[in-house]
């Protein structure tokens, strides 16, 4: 199996379910880092249209944006397989990747604006996992390492303890997802020193 490459800037949630897909497949693969502020540079444009990240190089082919990764990696990586699903981040860009990454200030009035739609996603997220251990059912799929990969982050932001905490059964899923060895080896400190020593 040749190795997956994963251009990506450090702490992308994105980028997060593609390493984690790829560390459920037992798939070889390194980072390839895109600084912050250069995911518009040409080199990078070259990549992706949009300058965006994550993109995947494998065998020379070159793919973007997340869900087609996801099912390309489905597709190549059968065993074991997963389906797909979606997710949005809003407020933890303004909670954790401006500040972090911009060193900028929240922007309260967006997150303010944001929280209706956050509660009724999270609501439907909660909603839809029930009483199973994973959204779709009995077994991990593409749900799961997406929707934990954006939802997680929310456990660093003060609206966690409106949004998620007392969702019961959303907080042990994330738990019981953010304990798998997938959800370890991609934490954004983990993701970090992969780019250092790449
Ligand atoms: N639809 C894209 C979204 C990727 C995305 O928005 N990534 C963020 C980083 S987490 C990004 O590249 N932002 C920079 C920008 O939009 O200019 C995908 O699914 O891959």
């Amino acid at each position: 199996m040749s190795e997956f490459v994963v251009h990506t800037i450090p702490g992308s949630p994105f980028a997060r379910a593609v390493f984690a897909t790829l560390e459920e497949k037992s798939a070889p693969y390194r980072i390839a880092p895109v600084a912050p502020g250069s995911h518009k540079s040409p080199e990078h444009l070259a990549r992706h249209p949009f300058g965006r990240v994550p993109v995947l190089e494998h065998d020379g082919f070159v793919l973007y944006e997340t869900a087609a990764i996801l099912r390309y990696l489905n597709r190549v990586l059968p065993d074991p397989r997963f389906t797909p699903a979606d997710a949005r981040p809003v407020i933890i860009f303004h909670r954790v990747f401006a500040p972090r990454l911009a060193g900028l200030a929240a922007d309260e009035a967006a997150i303010a604006e944001a929280m209706p739609k956050a509660r009724a996603v999270f609501g439907e997220l909660a909603r839809l996992l029930g009483d199973q251990p994973y959204l779709t059912g009995d077994s991990l799929s593409l749900a799961d390492l997406i929707v934990a990969s954006h939802v997680t982050f929310f456990t660093m932001t003060p609206e966690w303890a409106e949004l998620g905490a007392p969702l019961h059964n959303l907080a042990a899923w994330l738990a019981r997802m953010e304990a798998r060895s997938s959800m370890q080896a991609t934490t954004w400190e983990r993701v970090n020193e992969m780019a250092k020593a790449a």
